[in-house]
């Protein structure tokens, strides 16, 4: 209800649908009250996105949000092509106009001082209740957390949201010496996942599978949502933003862009998108050509590693509607 917001620790990476996705958070303050925004320096480069992220928040009014950059390295690297995309969305005049008439200086001082992945702690362990954290990037901070702090990190969080891992479908990742099976979230830093999958925290994931729902397409950009919706704020902001991947889907419609890190918040705020009815026995590949590989249990090379119990979303392409799938 609106008196009582759900608290939500937005772990992102920088990317185009990453931004789309702390609008989404932010556009509904009756229903979401975000603690704190963490990066990693993964799928962007960490300063612009540190920039990127300052800059949509004192735009929208929100200078009280604590942001965090991580220093959390990862295995394998996104491409540079990808990380440096991002600043599309950083120099948008619609985001920079309120920041120079208050100087920038003002905006790098809200940056914290505690590296991302600490500062992530900290903000969990001075909860009362426990809290959702929204992963939209590799799983790296949430793993440091659970691994230095145990129980009592664990223990104030009430669920981790994750869009990572493919469970059924193809992985996203080309890569020499890998077999294609893992999505990128996961196979940045592999033994995260690991990490996570075997925690006590409760974990929904939002794979490939759901995500392969939801391509960033001309009629959702202009045609029809947010061409109808040009009065709005958050919708002119959400559809510039979406605009700098929309030649995707004319260039390369094999391998659009997806609303991968927004399904998933949309999952936190509209649950009854994503039903989380039963989970799936599945299991995380940490390391060899498939790691990263997140697959129901009794899929081939399900022996290497433990079986956790976790609800994963998969969405219907057609009616865009999501429900919890179990083998
Ligand atoms: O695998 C999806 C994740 C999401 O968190 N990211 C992008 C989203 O933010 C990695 C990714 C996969 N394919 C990509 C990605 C691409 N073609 N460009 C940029 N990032
Ligand atoms: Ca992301």
């Amino acid at each position: 209800g609106s008196s009582n917001p759900q608290k939500i620790i937005f772990d992102h990476d920088g990317g185009i649908d990453d931004f789309v996705t702390l609008l989404l958070l932010l556009s509904k303050p009756e229903a979401v009250r975000l603690l704190g925004v963490t990066i990693l320096d993964a799928d962007c480069y960490a300063a612009v996105a540190a920039n990127t992220t300052l800059k949509l928040l004192h735009t929208l009014g929100f200078d009280d949000i604590p942001v965090a950059v991580s220093s959390l390295p990862g295995k394998n690297p996104f491409p540079d092509l990808w990380r440096g995309s991002p600043l599309s969305v950083d120099v948008q005049p619609l985001i920079n106009n309120v920041t120079q008439a208050s100087g920038g200086e003002d905006l790098a001082r809200q940056l914290s001082l505690v590296p991302g992945q600490e500062f992530l702690a900290q903000l969990l362990l001075t909860q009362v209740e426990p809290v959702t954290i929204v992963a939209t990037g590799p799983l790296s901070n949430v793993a440091y957390v659970l691994q230095k702090y145990g129980a009592a990190a664990a223990s104030k969080i009430r669920e981790v949201v994750w869009m990572g891992g493919a469970m059924w479908v193809e992985g996203n990742v080309q890569a020499p010496a890998h077999d294609g099976s893992a999505e990128w979230n996961a196979f940045w830093d592999p033994e995260a996942v690991g990490v996570v999958w075997n925690s006590s925290v409760p974990l929904l994931v939002v794979p490939l599978d759901a995500t392969n729902a939801v391509p960033v397409t001309p009629e959702l950009l202009y045609r029809r949502v947010f061409g109808l919706q040009s009065q709005y704020r958050y919708s002119v902001l959400a559809g510039t933003i979406w605009s700098r991947v929309i030649t995707w889907v004319y260039e390369r419609p094999l391998m659009p862009y997806y609303a991968w890190d927004t399904l998933t918040a949309a999952c936190v705020m509209k649950p009854d998108l994503c039903p989380r009815t039963e989970g799936v026995q599945s299991y995380a590949v940490v390391t060899g050509p498939s790691q990263g590989r997140t697959a129901p249990a009794g899929a081939a090379g399900a022996a290497a590693a433990g079986t956790a119990t976790v609800p994963a979303v998969a969405c219907d392409a057609v009616n865009l509607t999501c429900t919890a799938t179990a083998s």
